[in-house]
C-alpha cells in the first residue's frame, strides 16, 4: 500500500512540478539579494554585500523549482540585465521605495531594459521594496512614479515589498507562479 501511494507521490510530481527561471534586476541597494534570502530561508537578518556581477541560486516551493538569477544593480552590470533576462518565465525588477530622489533612475534603466526587442512579452512585476522604512512609496504611486502604464505587450504588476521582514513575499510567489508558468525559457545558455 505504502509503495502504491509513493508511486502515486512520485507520478503526480511528474505532471505538477513546475520549473521556473527568473531574473532579479534593479539599481544597487535596492534589495535583490535580501529578497533572494528571503525567498530561500524565509525571514532572517543576514548582512548583504553588493552583488559583484550575478549569483544564482536554485529553491523549491512546493512544487516549483525555481532558478533565481540576482544580478548586480551597480551601473558596471546594467549592460548584463538584458542577456540574464532573456527567455525567463518573468522578470522581478526591485526598487528602494524609500529612496525618492533614485526612482527617476530606476524608472529610466526598467524602461530601457524592457523595450529590448528580446524581451518582448516576458512577464514583469515590480517590486517597491523597503515598505518598513518610513516615506516609502506605495505601490499606487510607483504606478506613476515609475510610469507602468506605459508599459504594453506583457503582465505587469506591482507590490510593495519587504524583503527584510518578509511582507507580501506570499503574495509576491502567488504572482509569479501565475504568470511565469508559459516558461519559455528554462534551458536557454546565458
Ligand atoms: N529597511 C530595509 N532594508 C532593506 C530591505 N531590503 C534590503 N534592505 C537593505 O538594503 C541594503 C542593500 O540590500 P541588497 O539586497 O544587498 O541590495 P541589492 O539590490 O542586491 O544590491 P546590489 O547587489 O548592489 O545590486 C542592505 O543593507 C539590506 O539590508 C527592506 O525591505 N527593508
Ligand atoms: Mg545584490
Amino acid at each position: 500500500m505504502d509503495l502504491i501511494n509513493r508511486f502515486l507521490d512520485w507520478f503526480k510530481s511528474l505532471f505538477w512540478t513546475q520549473e521556473m527561471e527568473l531574473t532579479l534586476v534593479g539599481l544597487q541597494n535596492a534589495g535583490k539579494t535580501t529578497l533572494v534570502n528571503t525567498i530561500s530561508y524565509g525571514k532572517m537578518d543576514e548582512d548583504t554585500i553588493p552583488t559583484v556581477g550575478f549569483n544564482m541560486r536554485k529553491v523549491s516551493k512546493g512544487n516549483v523549482n525555481i532558478k533565481l538569477w540576482d544580478i548586480g544593480g551597480q551601473p558596471k552590470f546594467r549592460n548584463m540585465w538584458e542577456r540574464y533576462c532573456r527567455g525567463v518565465s518573468a522578470i522581478i525588477y526591485v526598487f528602494d521605495a524609500s529612496d525618492r530622489e533614485s526612482v527617476p533612475t530606476a524608472q529610466k534603466e526598467l524602461l530601457e531594459l524592457i523595450s529590448k526587442p528580446s524581451l518582448q512579452g516576458t512577464p514583469l512585476l515590480v517590486l517597491a521594496n523597503k515598505n518598513d522604512l518610513p516615506n516609502a512609496i506605495t505601490s499606487q504611486e510607483a504606478v506613476e512614479l515609475m510610469n507602468l502604464k506605459s508599459i504594453t505587450g506583457r503582465e505587469v504588476s506591482c507590490y510593495s515589498i519587504s524583503a527584510k521582514n518578509a511582507v507580501n513575499i506570499d503574495k509576491t510567489l502567488e504572482w509569479l507562479i501565475k504568470y511565469g508558468k508559459k516558461t519559455s525559457g528554462g534551458n536557454t545558455p546565458k
